[in-house]
């Protein structure tokens, strides 16, 4: 595929413009290891190292590379490592705080167009972990979609009865309940994703990521699954990087490993996003500056107590609002711009 099909939009075109007297081209990262990373132009992949000074200068920033990212490199030839020289600015990043007393944070993609939250119907079910992965993508910018894997797994009334615990839980985002099994589902989800937009599928390990995209490549056989290990049942095919994959209708997906942790959260934009419904009725508080837990005049606590806002759903709101409080907290004593 040609650069511009490979998602290479004129905002990255117009940077790119300013280096091409030095000899350098425009290169998609695909993939990210420990010393070197992948880069493509859509038809070749080749490994590429960074410059010492480009290394130097992310130490600064924080911006080490990404898969997804554009950068500038030369000495595109078989048997050799390509030199990276220059990092495109991105359209978006999508990141996390690390865990650990120091804030810092960990790359998961860059350039996304949509992000695909991906969670399963069956055991590891659980709401608060879908909303703080909402949150993560909320907070990049990025639009989110809820995927629900495994709906093979439920009965029928297990599965109408947990569909509308999602919608009620999450009003504002879209959620598509699918079966990498038996393929229920999947034809709804293959038409989310179109040629030459990049997406990223996120969630915990073992929800059926990597599933998926097996099953969105092969059009004939959706009965697809990965081997599974016979001594605990557990897939063996656990993804250790992130990579950026072509799928056959030119729609591009980064595959992530599942996050053991997320993290804290690092500002509360991502949690006004995600919770923005409980937030609109703010305004009918009795006081400016009200927290909505035991304050007088509350209009979201009443809203709560009168069952327009699910409890469960409130609850969260308030749990993850004081951990971004504690976060920025934390980060500006560290002396980072909360940006
Ligand atoms: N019953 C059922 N099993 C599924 C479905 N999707 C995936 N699985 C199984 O779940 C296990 C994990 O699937 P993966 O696709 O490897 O999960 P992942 O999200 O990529 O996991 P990590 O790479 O560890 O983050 C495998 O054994 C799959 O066969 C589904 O829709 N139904
Ligand atoms: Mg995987
Ligand atoms: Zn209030």
């Amino acid at each position: 595929m040609t650069l511009k099909e490979f998602g290479f939009a004129p905002w990255f075109q117009e940077q790119a413009e300013a280096f091409v007297s030095k000899g350098w081209n425009a290169y998609r990262i695909t993939a990210v290891h420990k010393g070197w990373c992948d880069i493509s132009d859509g038809e070749e992949t080749r490994p590429a190292k960074t410059t010492g000074k480009l290394r130097r200068e992310a130490r600064n920033t924080n911006a080490y590379l990404t898969v997804g990212d554009w950068v500038m490199a030369t000495n595109f030839v078989e048997g050799d490592f390509a030199m990276i020289h220059a990092v495109l600015e991105r359209q978006n990043t999508l990141r996390r705080k690390t865990a650990g007393k120091e804030v810092s944070y960990q790359l998961i993609a860059a350039n996304i167009d949509t992000a695909f939250v991906v969670h399963t119907l069956d055991k590891g079910y659980n709401l608060p972990k879908l909303e703080r992965y909402l949150s993560i993508v909320n907070e990049s910018g990025i639009t989110p979609i809820v995927l629900l894997t495994k709906k093979d797994l439920l009965s029928a009334k297990e599965l109408k009865e947990r569909l509308a615990e999602v919608s009620a839980r999450l009003p504002n985002v879209p959620a598509y309940a699918f079966s990498n099994l038996t393929g229920s589902g999947l034809k709804t989800v293959q038409k989310l994703f179109k040629k030459s937009k990049t997406y990223c599928l996120l969630g915990p390990s073992g929800v059926g990521k990597t599933s998926l995209i097996n099953s969105l490549f092969d059009e004939e056989d959706l009965y697809f699954t990965l081997p599974v290990r016979e001594s605990d049942g557990k897939g063996i095919h656990t993804t250790t990087w992130r990579e950026l994959i072509e799928l056959e209708n030119g729609a591009l997906v980064i595959d992530t490993p599942g996050m053991r942790e997320l993290g804290h959260l690092d500002s509360s934009t991502g949690i006004n996003d995600t919770f923005e419904d409980i937030l609109a009725l703010e305004g009918g508080c009795r006081f400016r500056d009200c927290a909505h837990t035991k304050t007088k005049g509350c209009a979201i606590e009443a809203a709560v107590e009168a069952g327009t806002i699910d409890k469960a759903r409130y609850e969260n709101f308030i749990r993850m609002r004081k951990e971004a409080a504690t976060a920025k907290q934390s980060l500006r004593e560290q002396g980072w711009k909360n940006k």
